[in-house]
């Protein structure tokens, strides 16, 4: 059921023009950021539904609040659907973002104070797995591992720091690390010093689903995820478990799904976010379509291609290459800081995001690396060629950049008119999987749907 689009459009036209302008530009963008997928109108057509005015805490059948029986089914059916698209026997369909996921997880396995042992941020981290930055790393002794000398995860650390510190927890997760984790390796790791292993498969959420990356729903005791970065949903997390699910926590007394179920709420979370979670639930069932099996096959080709391109470019791609979604790029052999590559392929209409790099001597907000992803190139429907083609425009954005010190830099007009220009008629020949427009009312979907 469409509501509020038409009045709004009426009562607040310079909010709808912002939205408008919003669908043109992602229409008009080759949109590379490794964390973003593009959601299907469906998606946000339930994300934007009246069950969004319901407040009720809890969970299914045990609520704090009446008039929750539509939304009581349409979490049992998200939970239901997310069980089913990662083969899990547990689901928690509440957490507001993976961030939030991760402080419910950690608080509910490892006491205040306690040591966790998880992927040091410069090596291609999140925050929420100990970093400084992040409560995480102030709540809890939060202890690294890094890279070996080819940047790949060094296992054999990870089994040494897992052996001095004795961790609560060992986090297996990266927001930026291209290639396939050893869940196995983690768990035999976790296993040694009686850890509890957390998968965070954020970024490869979609490729989990699909057979393209190994799961860990079974080798993890618990698996957290957010439901935008790569599976086309709203922005939330999620928490699955599967045959651990019954093992118990800390305390030896409760078993993990009921302390997650705890800890998500009350300990962590107030009222959920009904629309959200109906939004969930729409984006696990296109997940289980064989029409997303296809895009994530296409996503890991095209990923390897615009490695292998940027590579005959002369760019220095970390790791050689990719097993994922991502592409990580060494940019300062360019003559040029991340923020500057990424200031730069912004005015032609590329978004890519900077990113710290191993052994970077520049701050996150400048950095030496850039960080590429080709989910919402692959749901356009581009292949392997246009990544080619994708190489070969943000290769000519930064040819005609030069830096003029860490920030700052300059652009020939004409020449970044002309590499935009390309951009936009590589977007019209791969539009969005929607097109723009509300097929019912022929106006710009931004707002409402
Ligand atoms: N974690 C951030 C990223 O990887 O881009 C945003 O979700």
């Amino acid at each position: 059921m469409r509501l509020g689009m038409d009045a709004l459009r009426r009562a607040d036209p310079e909010l709808t023009a912002l939205l408008d302008a919003e669908v043109r530009q992602q229409e008009t963008t080759l949109a590379m950021v490794a964390s973003a997928s593009i959601a299907d109108p469906s998606v946000l057509a339930a994300g934007g539904a009246a069950l969004s005015n319901v407040t009720a805490e809890g969970y299914p059948g045990a609520r704090y609040h009446p008039g929750a029986e539509q939304f009581d089914h349409v979490e049992r059916l998200a939970v239901e659907r997310a069980k089913e698209l990662f083969g899990a026997r547990y689901a928690n369909v509440q957490p507001h973002s993976c961030s939030s996921a991760n402080l419910a997880v950690l608080a509910a396995l490892v006491p205040p104070g306690g040591t966790l042992l998880g992927l040091d941020l410069d090596s291609g981290g999140h925050l929420t797995h100990g970093s400084p930055a992040s409560v995480t790393g102030r709540h809890y002794r939060a202890v690294h591992y890094g890279l070996d000398h080819v940047g790949r995860i060094d296992y054999a650390q990870v089994a040494q720091l897992a052996q001095e510190h004795r961790p609560k927890v060992l986090i297996a997760g990266a927001s930026a690390y291209p290639r396939t984790l050893d869940f196995a390796r983690f768990r035999a790791i976790a296993d040694s010093v009686g850890a509890y292993l957390i998968a965070d498969i954020s970024h490869i959420a979609g490729l989990v689903a699909t057979g393209e990356h190994p799961s860990p729903i079974d080798l993890a005791h618990i698996t957290t995820t957010s439901t935008y970065k790569q599976l086309g949903g709203p922005r939330g997390g999620l928490i699955l478990s599967g045959q651990e699910h019954r093992t118990l926590g800390p305390d030896g007394r409760t078993p993990l799904s009921r302390l997650i179920q705890r800890a998500v709420f009350p300990q962590s979370q107030g009222t959920p976010s009904p629309a959200t979670i109906a939004a969930k639930a729409r984006a696990f069932t296109l997940a289980a379509a064989p029409e997303f099996k296809q895009t994530t096959r296409l996503i890991v080709d095209n990923a390897k291609a615009l490695a292998s391109e940027l590579s005959e470019l002369g760019f220095r791609i970390l790791t050689g290459g990719t097993d994922n979604h991502m592409v990580l790029v060494d940019i300062k052999n360019r003559g040029m800081t991340g923020v500057v590559a990424e200031r730069a392929l912004e005015e032609c209409g590329i978004l890519a995001n900077r990113n710290r790099i191993p052994g970077d001597d520049k701050p996150p907000l400048v950095t030496s690396g850039l960080r590429l992803g080709t989910n919402i190139l692959a749901q356009r429907g581009m292949g392997p060629e246009q990544m080619r083609e994708c190489a070969r425009l943000l290769h000519a954005a930064l040819a005609i950049t030069t830096a003029l010190g860490d920030t700052e830099y300059r652009m020939e007009p004409g020449a970044a008119a002309e590499v935009r220009e390309a951009v936009r008629t590589l977007c019209a020949r791969y539009p969005l999987p929607f097109d723009g427009r509300d097929s019912n009312h022929d106006v710009p979907m931004g707002a409402g749907l």
